[in-house]
């Protein structure tokens, strides 16, 4: 089953809060708006990864998985509440990306687990994930890395740190 992915990129940039945000990225009909990592101290040994995927074709799409040539592996995880406990787990199936809808990774909720990232974890740079799509095939993206822990004290995505694997 071969074909030839035709890729167009378009890169939409725009400014909020005065401040250069990062590109919006358009593969196939997959939208994706804000790509970053949770920057961290070096002896971190797991970060986070969110962005939003908007599918604007006709069918759904798949993010099955993904992957960096500077992590030892990535997972895609959610986290949500069970009674008043923040749990996390895997999802091995990846996320649905229903037609016309956007899904978004966020603190909090669906996020990519980054396991053994190569430190340090500068903010303002860049870290390259590749995802994989059911039906767009694999796109290859420069997260940003953000420094949002010294912007959100009391983060709810606290959990990070009691995980363990
Ligand atoms: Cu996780």
């Amino acid at each position: 089953m071969k074909f030839v992915l035709k890729i167009f990129i378009c890169l939409v940039s725009f400014t909020m809060l005065g401040a250069i945000h990062a590109a919006d990225v358009k593969v196939g009909e997959i939208m994706i708006t804000d790509p970053y990592i949770r920057a961290l101290p070096a002896s971190s040994q797991v970060t986070s990864g969110y962005l939003e995927l908007h599918n604007e074709g006709h069918d759904t799409d798949h993010l099955l998985s993904a992957q960096s040539r500077q992590a030892s592996r990535i997972e895609i995880h959610e986290m949500r509440m069970e009674g008043e406990v923040m749990r996390m787990r895997l999802l091995p199936d990846g996320l649905e990306l229903p037609k016309g809808e956007t899904v978004s990774l966020k603190p909090g909720g669906y996020h990519l687990m980054i396991f053994d990232p190569a430190n340090p974890l500068l903010p303002g740079e860049t870290f390259p994930i590749e995802l994989q799509f059911a039906k767009t095939g694999t796109i290859s993206i420069d997260f940003e890395i953000k420094d949002i822990d010294n912007k959100k004290k009391d983060d709810s995505d606290a959990g990070h740190h009691h995980h363990k694997h």
